[in-house]
């Protein structure tokens, strides 16, 4: 594949030197399209996963809306909105992707330099200046009020899940359930605990509002000194509750191991990392959010690293179709390890929920 004919579809300003792969996302194949002139930006070029993502042109549109509102919060304040926002660059014909000869989408946005991202939180500062970059995401979007498209109906829903979980386990289509009893018991002695929480969102007593839905660590920007500097990854932006962007993260921050940590006795939940998280977030998120959200706050991390256990069981069950594997036990591997941090979480939840009510009363 030429990328370098992929890029010269896309309104880029400058020469461009050379693309070259960057990460290993589960979803979508990210590259860096460097341009020759220093003075010109470099860019992020993303192949969509259309498996996934059906309607990439409503993605776009989405991410779009969110930029352009974010950007406008930005220059209110006297912020650089080239930095402080992801900026989308359109296709050569105007629209904000490019589709190939073999019907891949593809996207453009501007590489913002001279920053840092973290593979994992390593201190209680860190996580509180993560968790304030997602709580400044939400109130700046708190306002947006052009309907985003719902491009991922059921993403972060259990009820939607349980779906698709049924529907796996009745077809079993590789053979894997007979083994995965015990697995398959972590899931269901929770199904209860996990579907009353979420008809409190049914019933509206939890609102909804804009969110991130893919908060971990990875998916923010940090300037040189360290400080928070902007949310990037807008795949996932939803209607959905903001319980969902904390509780995603502290699937990601507070993690003392990998996400698929063979060693499972790396993988615990620390405590210092919830609370630096909560304290950042709650600095800016305590403006907005309702009693019943600050009272679900800490439950919202058990809730999305059950539903993260589930999804990898659920699609190791399926036969690996949904996230790329590096080998054919990965599904199963990330299970138990996000299954174990789920339980160091369980053990700790008195204390999450202690440290959300203590730091909650000191901003009030
Ligand atoms: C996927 O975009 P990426 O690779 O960071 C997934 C998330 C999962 C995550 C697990 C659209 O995120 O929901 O939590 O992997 N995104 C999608 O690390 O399914
Ligand atoms: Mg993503």
């Amino acid at each position: 594949m030429d990328l370098k004919k992929i890029a010269a579809n896309f309104k880029l300003e400058g020469i461009v030197d050379r693309v070259e792969q960057l990460g290993e996302g589960f979803i979508n194949d990210t590259f860096i399209i460097h341009t020759q002139d220093v003075q010109t930006p470099n860019y992020l070029l993303q192949r969509k996963n259309k498996r996934i993502f059906t309607n990439v042109p409503a993605m776009m549109e989405n991410i779009q809306k969110v930029c352009n509102h974010v950007k406008e919060k930005v220059i209110a304040r006297n912020g650089d909105p080239t930095r402080e926002a992801m900026t989308i660059v359109p296709a050569t014909d105007g629209k904000l992707y490019f589709q190939d000869e073999d019907r891949e989408f593809w996207a453009v946005c501007v590489y913002i330099s001279d920053t840092i991202t973290y593979s994992s939180a390593k201190t209680p500062e860190l996580a509180y200046q993560g968790g304030k970059g997602i709580g400044m995401f939400q109130s700046m979007v708190a306002d947006l009020n052009e309907p985003l498209t719902d491009i991922l109906p059921g993403f972060h829903n259990i009820r939607y899940r349980f779906n698709q979980w049924d529907a796996v386990l009745a077809k079993d289509p590789v053979g894997r359930k007979a083994n995965l009893s015990e697995e398959i018991s972590w899931i269901e002695s929770r199904r209860e605990e996990m579907l009353n929480f979420w008809k409190l969102v049914e019933t509206g007593e939890i609102p909804t509002r804009i969110t991130h839905n893919d908060t971990k660590i990875t998916n923010i920007l940090f300037d040189l000194k360290g400080d928070v500097l902007c949310v990037i990854d807008l795949d996932t932006v939803l209607n959905s509750t903001c319980l969902n962007d904390f509780g995603d993260a502290m699937r990601s921050y507070t993690n003392t191991g990998e996400e698929d940590d063979e060693n499972l006795d790396a993988v615990s939940s620390n405590i210092s990392i919830f609370e630096g998280f909560t304290k950042g977030y709650l600095s800016q998120a305590i403006s907005f959010l309702t009693r019943k959200e600050l009272e679900y706050l800490a439950f919202s991390a058990k809730y999305i690293t059950y539903e993260q256990v589930l999804r990898f069981l659920m699609d190791y069950i399926d036969g690996d179709n949904y996230y790329k594997i590096k080998g054919p036990e990965h599904n199963y591997q990330r299970t138990l390890a996000q299954y174990k941090l789920l339980t160091s979480m369980e053990e700790q939840y008195d204390e999450m929920c202690k440290i959300v009510r203590t730091i909650a009363d000191e901003l009030a």
